[in-house]
């Protein structure tokens, strides 16, 4: 820094004596602190060199939520928090040595989070020499987010590991106030395990259960690892209760405790917040001290309470206010326990490699060894003469390196296992001819069994099996090493066609257009001219599939293109002729265009047109006659000659149905008697009767599919009768 300014002088001398006074007034006025590496011994927070360090700063709310703050944003916030020259309350300006980012959990898109809000914001207070704790700012049941939290920490600590000056704090407040320290440690070791496993040295914030009220029991019982502080929030309600005080001593007396939420407003809304600085603020500064706890003060904002601002970003301040109180204790504070300014590297060894197999591996911290020295040592017993970089391994165990350089030790753990990788097989397939399925190398040193449905193929013993065999078929395979376990994957033969409903479709019966056979091979059940699913409805291969607003709902399908088809596997339970009605619609400007139905490939009704009905989802029906379905008929094909309807189902009908293949005749049913005293009988050219029987105050009383309708049992009055989808009126008498 000095050199820095130097050579600036001489450069700048001749251009202008104002910058020259104005440059070393701005490199007098910025001095940022050092951040380096911070490590735990005891219940002390300290530096490279040795020093106690006490962290003391700020809180302030979601950092998201800040951004959109109208008046100062984030950055302003920041820059507002660090200013040494605001001389609001006595203090001449602002000191904190740590900020703490509240980050509101509920983050859809890690990534983006991580680019958009998270890195900016600790670059920017990193920038200003600051440390910063990353809160996973949870007020919740761990039982429900440890999913989550998993995820937030298994995204974040490898992206901040190499960062000094970040800290980890794992879950703000577990609320569990029904767990003992000692039954809630097992869920916070887990979450301490996976972020070391990421980060080895980011110093480490663990709650407590009870909205960290219960660390006390960590001073017997401490989570396992290396540079864990402990968590404890102590508002004004706790801190009367000498119960709460106890707990936080009994950890402090053995471990490093950090109050990572304190704070007071005499005005505040919530009693449990309301304090004084007499009563209550300088008494908790005071034993904190006494105590060697570190802290952040809850909340520098102007909305979350208690706040240390008004509405408008002004200070509060006096005897009622905590804003004021804590920017004059930390400019008191400013000099003190603070870490020297020495530059650590960390080592990193990932977190689990596999021996199995090999003869030796690797372990790499991937430094150079440009003054350094290095220190190995498998399950924590120094391995003589290995001084280098680089460390060669043959068995499995624990390894740990520890780095000096710069004057700071930093060290890092990796386990070296014997346990198989998984093996990669294919998982299915249909086999149209044989297949080789192979389950590792040649050269791989492991032993295999291969069964088939359960059964050891005796003569299967290689790392490869050749198969070809009916679907369905399932094929196992198990991959041992002597010392190393086995490993098992499954191959499953599948059918090319399968029914879609698991068994062949009825007939006579309604055949679902949508009910195509299922195909595990391209254009073998159905054929579309276009990819994907227009519809997006049901299924996910090229046919267009939509809901259907028809009367009975389901699907249909649409986007009918000319030269389109879709198979179906029949089981003709009732043999002999048959009528097919055709459930269609059809808003096309000129043709509806046509269907052609074969059975077993043979053509059975020729092109029948389609009608035009004057909407997608305005359906009628038309009627084919005389189509002979057997025993024999097992596949039924809608092939599409010409494109231009919507199809919801066929039905298939035993016998002749009177009526026309054009339904433009669709509005001529007949309801017979009306008025009625009991039976109604509908005819006309329409054969399917989905009737609805609906009273004159909307209230659905009946449905059915008959062609008859029994009103003998519903009182006297008017009633609407819907018949596919067409209201009459009829009357009981
Ligand atoms: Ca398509
Ligand atoms: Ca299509
Ligand atoms: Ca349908």
């Amino acid at each position: 820094m000095v050199n820095f300014i130097i050579i600036k002088l001489t450069t700048m001398i001749m251009r202008n004596l104002y910058s020259i006074i104005f440059f070393l007034l701005l490199s007098l006025t910025t001095s940022f602190a050092a951040t380096p590496w911070l490590h735990v011994e005891g219940n002390k927070i300290k530096d490279p060199a040795g020093n106690v360090v006490i962290l003391r700063g700020i809180d302030i709310q979601d950092i998201g939520g800040q951004k959109t703050d109208p008046t100062v944003g984030l950055y302003g916030l920041i820059n507002l928090l660090t200013n040494q020259n605001d001389p609001a309350s006595t203090s001449p300006g602002w000191y904190p040595h740590v900020i703490r980012f509240t980050i509101n959990p509920g983050i859809s898109n890690f990534q983006t989070y991580y680019d958009n809000t998270l890195k900016p914001a600790v670059d920017s207070a990193s920038k200003k020499g600051l440390y910063v704790i990353i809160d996973n700012h949870f007020i919740a049941d761990i039982l429900g987010n440890i999913d989550y939290t998993n995820r937030f920490w298994s995204f974040m600590a490898p992206r901040f590991r190499d960062q000094s000056n970040v800290i980890f704090e794992v879950y703000n407040e577990p609320i569990n106030s029904s767990l003992t320290w000692g039954q809630f440690k097992p869920y916070m070791q887990d979450w301490v395990d996976l972020i070391r496993g990421y980060a080895p040295n980011n110093l480490i914030l663990a709650g407590s259960p009870q909205w960290d009220q219960k660390m006390g029991d960590a001073s017997t019982n401490p989570l396992v690892g290396a540079n864990i502080v402990y968590v404890a929030h102590v508002y004004p309600n706790h801190w009367k209760s000498a119960w709460n005080r106890t707990q936080v001593e009994m950890a402090s007396a053995i471990v490093p405790v950090i109050l990572t939420e304190w704070g007071f407003r005499a005005g505040a809304s919530s009693t449990s917040l309301q304090g004084t600085v007499d009563v209550y603020g300088t008494q908790i500064m005071d034993w904190a001290d006494l105590h060697g706890l570190s802290w952040t003060a809850w909340c520098a904002d102007n909305d979350w309470e208690p706040t240390m601002f008004t509405a408008t970003w002004q200070l509060r301040v006096g005897n009622n206010e905590m804003g004021g109180f804590v920017k004059d204790k930390l400019y008191e504070k400013r000099n003190d326990d603070q870490p020297a300014d020495i530059a650590c590297l960390a080592p990193y060894l990932g977190k689990e490699q596999t021996l199995c197999a090999k003869t030796s591996i690797d372990i790499q911290t991937g430094f150079d060894n440009t003054g350094k020295v290095f220190r190995w040592y498998k399950d924590n017993t120094l391995i003589g003469g290995e001084t280098a970089p680089t460390l060669t391994v043959n068995q499995k165990g624990l390894y740990k390196v520890e780095v000096d350089s710069n004057g700071c030790t930093m060290s890092h753990q990796v386990s070296i296992v014997d346990t198989l990788f998984p093996i990669n097989l294919t998982k299915s397939a249909v086999l149209t001819d044989s297949l080789l399925l192979e389950a590792g190398l040649p050269t791989d040193p492991y032993t295999y069994s291969w069964e088939k449905n359960g059964n050891v193929i005796a003569s299967a013993t290689s790392y490869s099996l050749k198969v070809f065999d009916t679907c369905g078929t399932k094929f196992t395979v198990t991959s041992s090493y002597a010392g190393c376990g086995s490993t098992a994957a499954d191959f499953t033969a599948l059918c090319p066609r399968a029914y879609y409903l698991g068994t062949p479709i009825v007939v006579p019966g309604k055949v679902e257009a949508e009910y195509y056979d299922i195909q595990n091979l391209p254009n073998l059940t159905c054929y579309d001219t276009d990819a994907g699913n227009n519809g997006g409805a049901l299924r996910s291969d090229n046919v267009d599939v939509e809901v259907t607003s028809d009367i009975g709902g389901g699907y249909n399908v649409g986007w009918t293109n000319t030269g389109e088809w879709l198979e179906y596997s029949i089981d003709v339970q009732d043999p002999g002729l048959c009528a097919i009605l055709f459930r269609v619609a059809s808003k096309a400007t000129t043709s509806a265009g046509s269907i052609d139905i074969s059975l077993n490939g043979v053509d059975a009704t020729g092109n029948v047109a389609m009608p035009l009905t004057g909407g997608w989802q305005t359906y009628t029906t038309v009627v084919v006659n005389n189509i002979n379905f057997s025993a024999t008929d097992t596949l039924l094909r809608i092939s599409i000659p010409q494109g231009g309807f919507n199809i919801n189902y066929l039905q298939v009908v035993k016998g002749f149905v009177q009526g026309t293949e054009d339904a433009s005749n669709k509005t001529s049913f007949n309801i017979y008697p009306n008025p009625t005293n009991g039976m109604i009988t509908l005819t006309g050219s329409s054969f399917i009767y989905n009737w609805q029987l609906i009273s004159s105050l909307g209230v659905l009383i009946m449905e059915g599919s008959e062609q008859r309708v029994d009103l003998s049992q519903v009182p006297s009055g008017q009633y609407t009768l819907l018949i596919n989808g067409e209201a009459r009126k009829v009357v009981k008498w």
